[in-house]
């Protein structure tokens, strides 16, 4: 079966990882919140999801961006996530790799926009340079220094939500360079599982998806560096932008780093997210970060997809 209508990809890069946004042609999701419409992407047209960002045409790394009319007037778009295991409820590189499409198709231009996604309404700003800052929904730290069992040692991390669920890792003893990214995927997803087995999860006992090492900066000027390991076992080649805005909620809450203060993040392949925060004083947000994430998308790829009859992947590889 073949779309009614020709389907238009236009793929990015956030500091090496990937974004595929899909600007039309896509599922139907009707009207109604981000948060509903992304209900109704699961349950009836997950089909798509694998069609845009499973292999043949994806691969693990690949995050999905569906383009959605936005709810509010004064919103510039709607977007749902997702990837080759499910979907996200914010991603911080894919709204960089957004915003960067947009201002390509020439639908936006440099200034403040507001974008719906199912965790909430945020802020990007497209600086006149083509940099994007991101003002990310709010965050903050629910545990400090929490162990967990890993064969057989004792290891400590943070729980914290940054627009997804982290559990930030200091203690992990491993160099974290892309020569060790298959040591370090192994340790994290073996984290991750120790994480579930041992009940330790986010608010409400929601399941905690990314693993988050961190460990010093190995540029000058930089203060931070992290693999981070995304829910279907493939590493963010940035910095993460939830990821990064985890940490900035961390050290608020430990008093390092001062609201307005840069905290310049490198990922693993060593691209970088600039990364302040500002208290959130809306009332009963006690703890809470908003956060400020800076990068740069660049556009690689406009296509429209193919369906052709007899392709017995053409909707992609499913388990
Ligand atoms: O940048 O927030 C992010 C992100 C989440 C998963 C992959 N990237």
């Amino acid at each position: 079966m073949s779309p009614a209508l020709p389907t238009r990809i236009i793929d990015s890069h956030t500091g090496g990882e990937p974004t595929r946004t899909v600007v039309s042609g896509g599922p139907e999701l009707g009207r109604g919140s981000m948060a509903e419409r992304l209900q109704r992407f699961k349950n009836d047209h997950d089909a798509w999801r694998s069609a845009l960002v499973n292999e043949p045409r994806g691969s693990d790394v690949m995050v999905g961006a569906l383009l959605c009319e936005p709810e509010l007037p004064d919103s510039a778009a709607g977007v749902i996530f997702f990837n080759n295991v499910g979907y996200l409820g914010m991603c911080g590189h894919g709204s960089i790799g957004l915003i960067a499409t947009l201002a390509y198709l020439g639908r936006i231009k440099p200034g403040v926009h507001k974008i719906e996604t199912p965790v909430g309404r945020i802020s990007a700003e497209l600086h006149a340079d083509g940099r994007v800052s991101i003002a990310n929904v709010p965050a903050y730290r629910l545990a400090k220094r929490v162990p967990v069992e890993l064969g057989g040692r004792v290891f400590h991390g943070d729980v914290a939500w940054g627009g997804n669920w982290f559990f930030l890792c200091e203690d992990h003893g491993l160099e974290l360079t892309l020569a060790h990214a298959e040591r370090l995927t192994e340790f994290s997803w073996a984290m991750r599982q120790a994480l579930t087995a041992q009940g330790i999860g986010g608010a409400d006992g929601a399941e905690i998806d990314h693993i988050e090492l961190i460990g010093p900066a190995l540029q000058a000027g930089h203060q931070g560096r992290s693999f981070v390991l995304c829910p279907g076992k493939a590493y963010d080649r940035s910095p993460c932008g939830t990821g990064t805005s985890a940490k900035v909620a961390c050290l608020a809450a430990d008093g390092k780093l001062a609201p307005g203060a840069l905290w310049l993040q490198e990922s693993v392949i060593g691209s970088v997210f600039e990364a302040s925060y500002q208290v959130s004083k809306q009332a009963g947000a006690e703890g809470q970060v908003l956060p400020t994430i800076t990068g740069r998308a660049h556009v690689n790829l406009d296509a429209t997809l193919v369906f052709q009859p007899g392709d017995p992947f053409a909707w992609g590889i499913t388990q």
